[in-house]
């Protein structure tokens, strides 16, 4: 098991995970005791169903990489990528990539509807045929103050949209993660506004670094990293980046997220990198690199400013970084 020690830098995990504050009280008003959040996660998940699943195979998956979207830094050791998740619907540890070897990837299909032509379900298998992979290096930033670097492999999120024939009035697209008791343990918990809920508007969805991913460093996507497909928002922090896409709404009214419902002053709808503005708990100005000790400054739109800035210019009354 991950045995986690505290640096002098780091921020202390009660502070950075916000769920230790945000949950622990939802879970007195829903007549837990807070102190069954303190169990490892170890126990959580190896006592569920009272069976271990084994890992999942992954298959080798390729595609050429896009070189105009390069990392700017080292790409982060994949054990570390695979090893250090968040996926509450497992268990709020970082710790979760066991339990997630649960997940049901295959048969996966996504429903699509809302403000479309046509509701409908496209399986995954059959979506694959209608894109083009490609491979992309991208960062990340998760709001807890962790970044890293991953190869990703996926298509335009514009791609997804296109086949989706939106109607004219559209102007949100909203993400659901899978939501399944049998096999997520946190999903029975009701204190959660499952499924995971995610959104963008539809020119955020229309940019060109919008990704949906379906795999990483050359295989298709682990478990634990949101298979069999998640999206990839770069500029965005990491929660935006929904995992185990079920089911993508199109809608004329603004989503309430996940976060947003469980903790509106801190994680908002727009959620963009910012160092100047720091979360109510800690600072945003720099962030460690996963998989080593070194801390480094934090960029404005996480660095991604050429390709996103211009979409909020007009959009001064807005939330737009927390
Ligand atoms: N369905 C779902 N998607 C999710 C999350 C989650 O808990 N459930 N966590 C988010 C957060 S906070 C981050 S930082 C990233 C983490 O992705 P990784 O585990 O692949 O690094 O996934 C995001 N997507
Ligand atoms: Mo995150």
């Amino acid at each position: 098991m991950h045995i986690h020690r505290r640096r002098g830098w780091e921020i202390p995990e009660r502070l950075a995970t916000p769920e230790a504050v945000v949950l622990g009280r939802r879970a007195v008003a829903g007549g837990l005791a807070a102190a069954a959040f303190a169990r490892p996660a170890a126990a959580q998940w190896s006592l569920f169903g009272g069976k271990k699943t084994p890992p999942q195979e992954l298959s080798p998956l390729t595609a050429p990489r896009n070189k105009t979207y390069e990392g700017g830094r080292a790409i982060t050791p994949e054990r570390n990528v695979s090893s250090y998740n968040n996926f509450y619907e497992f268990g709020m540890s970082k710790d979760v990539a066991d339990a997630a070897q649960a997940l049901p990837v295959r048969p996966w299909t996504i429903a699509i509807d809302g403000m479309v032509k046509q509701n409908r379900t496209i399986g995954y298998d059959d979506l694959l045929k209608q894109v083009k992979l490609e491979e992309r290096v991208y960062r990340h930033r998760c709001v807890e103050a962790w970044a890293m670097t991953v190869p990703w492999i996926g298509f335009p999120l514009a791609d997804l949209v296109r086949l989706a024939e939106p109607l004219a009035g559209a102007q949100y697209v909203v993400f659901h993660s899978l939501a399944d008791e049998k096999t997520m343990p946190e999903v029975k918990q009701a204190w959660y506004p499952w499924p995971y809920t995610e959104g963008l508007t539809m020119q955020e969805a229309a940019n060109e670094l919008a990704f949906l991913s379906v795999g990483m460093y050359g295989k298709t996507m682990p478990p634990q990293n949101g298979a069999p497909i998640r999206l990839t928002v770069p500029w965005k922090y990491g929660f935006k980046s929904a995992k185990s896409i079920a089911r993508v709404t199109f809608t004329d009214k603004r989503p309430t997220t996940f976060w947003e419902a469980l903790q509106d002053s801190e994680y908002g709808f727009w959620a963009n990198v910012n160092p100047a503005v720091p979360h109510p708990r800690w600072s945003q100005a720099r962030e460690r690199l996963l998989g080593s000790d070194e801390m480094v400054p934090t960029q404005i739109w996480n660095g991604y400013g050429p390709f996103v800035a211009g979409m909020y210019a007009d959009k001064t009354n807005e939330r737009l970084f927390a």
